[in-house]
Parts: C-alpha cells; structure tokens; sequence
C-alpha cells in the first residue's frame, strides 16, 4: 500500500503537479502513513531522479523548478504535523539555520530546519543567500547553540568556511557550534573548515545536534552516530 503510495508521490515530484503531490501527502496522513517516511520514501527520492536527470542533460531548470514547487506543496501539508510533537517538548537548544551565499537551494534545509523543530529545538531560519556576517549577527541576538550552514553547490561550499570565520570573528566560539550539510558536503569538508560538525540528512542532523548539546567538545560526525 505504501509502496504504490511512495511510487505516486516520486512521481508527481518528477511531473513537478503540485496539486497531486499534495492530495498524495494528505493521503498519507489520512492512511497514517508516518510524515517522515512520506517525505524520505516518497517525495525526496523524486527529487534525487529530478536532479540526476537535470546532471544528464534530460531536463532542464524549469522541470526543476517545478519539481521543487511539487516538493514545496507537500511539505506544506506535512509540515506542521512533523511540527506537533516539537511544541510539547521542553526546548533543547536555539538553532540557527540558512543556506549560504550565492545558493538559493532551501528544500533540505527547510526539511532539517522542521525535524530539529520536532525535536524540541528552538529554530530561527535566515533563508537562502545568507551572507557569514548575518549568521554571526543573529546566532549573537539570539545567544544560539547551533549554527546550521546549508549549501547545495560546489561552487557555494566554500562559503560555509566563511561562515565559520564570521563566527569566530564574532568571538562566539567555542560556546556556539557550526554544523554543515548539504548534497556536496562530506565530513571530511566539515573538519577541513573547522566546522564543529557534518550530517548527511535532517534525522541525522538532529542527533547531532542533540550530540553537540552534550557538550561534546569534538568534531562530531552524525554518520558515526
Ligand atoms: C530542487 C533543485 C533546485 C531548485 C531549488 C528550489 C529551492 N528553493 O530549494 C532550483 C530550480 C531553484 C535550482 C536551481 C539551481 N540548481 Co539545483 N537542484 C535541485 C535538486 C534537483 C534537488 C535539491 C533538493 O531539494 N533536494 C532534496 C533535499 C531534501 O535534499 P538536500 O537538499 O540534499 O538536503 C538534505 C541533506 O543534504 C541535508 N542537509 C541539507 N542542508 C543541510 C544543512 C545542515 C546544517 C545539515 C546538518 C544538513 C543539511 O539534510 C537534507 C534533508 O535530508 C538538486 C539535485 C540533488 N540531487 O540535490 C539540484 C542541484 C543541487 N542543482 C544544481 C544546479 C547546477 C542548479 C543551478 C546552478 C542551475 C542553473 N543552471 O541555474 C541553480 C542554482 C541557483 C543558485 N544560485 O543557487 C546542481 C548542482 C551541481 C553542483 N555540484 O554544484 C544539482 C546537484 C543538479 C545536478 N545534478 O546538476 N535547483
């Protein structure tokens, strides 16, 4: 039943219809399909197809663009339940989230931005195109704990090392940590900047930050976990 499900909504991802990639996410809460798996066994999987044929030349930006709009309609609907079990937990710790400078890519961020939210942190999401020093001001006004520095480019990663500068700069280290992901970046990249940690998706996103509020003082990596 699911599987049928999760084939539908990979679909309406790749044909980017908005409209049906929606119908399928309320048919998976109606059927008590678990938001989280809709999100990672159905809809990201389309993604994942969408941008290997974008790299192969078999289609083009604004197939893109509409897949990412098909995307963006069925997390509006998953969202806020991925939100409610968040509101009744006690607040872990403040994160502060963006995509770097130059990269408009804000779907994975948005998805890791929400999980930490139902886990219980307090999340202050900057956007997309987030230059160092504004990560730096904000994480400083809201005495955050985690700073998450999303790219999705190879050309925009190494904007997440001046992400780290700007929060060293800002003297806010080592109290506030610097987390990176992102489709290109690998952990190795996190300790080459000196990040404070990698994940390679949302749920492992949480547990590291989770991990990093234990007051671990080392690089963490989440695929350790
Ligand atoms: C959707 C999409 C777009 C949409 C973005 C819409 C939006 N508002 O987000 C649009 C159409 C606008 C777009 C534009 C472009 N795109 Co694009 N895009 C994609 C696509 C297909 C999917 C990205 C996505 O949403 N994935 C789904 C989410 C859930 O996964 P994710 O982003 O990886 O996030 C997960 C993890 O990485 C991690 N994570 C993410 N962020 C963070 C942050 C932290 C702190 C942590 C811990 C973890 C973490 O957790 C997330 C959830 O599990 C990818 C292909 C791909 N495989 O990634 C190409 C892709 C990233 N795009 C690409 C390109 C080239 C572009 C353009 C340059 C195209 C162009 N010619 O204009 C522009 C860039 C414009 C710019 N300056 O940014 C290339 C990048 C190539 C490269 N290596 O640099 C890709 C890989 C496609 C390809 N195969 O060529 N794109």
């Amino acid at each position: 039943m699911s599987e049928k499900l999760f084939t539908a909504m990979r679909q309406a991802v790749i044909d980017g219809a908005p409209e049906t990639a929606a119908a399928l996410a309320r048919e998976a809460l109606e059927s008590g399909v678990p938001p989280l798996e809709a999100i990672s066994n159905g809809f990201v999987p389309g993604m994942h197809q969408v941008g290997e044929q974008f790299g192969k030349g078999q289609m083009f930006l604004p197939d893109m663009m509409a897949a990412a709009e098909a995307m963006r309609a069925a997390m509006a609907i998953l969202d806020p339940e991925l939100r409610k079990v968040g509101a009744e937990r006690p607040t872990l710790g403040t994160v502060v989230l963006g995509t770097t400078k130059g990269d408009i890519h804000e779907i994975g961020k948005i998805l890791v931005g929400t999980l930490l939210a139902a886990h219980g942190f307090r999340v202050h999401d900057l956007g997309a195109d987030v230059p160092g020093e504004k990560f730096a001001l904000k994480a400083r006004e809201l005495h955050a704990d985690i700073v998450g520095v999303s790219a999705l480019l190879t050309t925009t990663m190494k904007n997440q090392r001046g992400v780290v500068e700007a929060i060293d700069r800002a003297g806010l280290r080592p109290r506030v940590k610097v987390i990176v992901g992102g489709a290109p970046v690998t952990r190795r990249w996190a300790e080459e900047i000196g990040a404070d940690g990698y994940a390679k998706d949302a749920m492992s996103a949480v547990a590291l930050a989770q991990a990093l509020m234990s007051a671990k003082p080392e690089t963490v990596a989440a695929e350790s976990l």
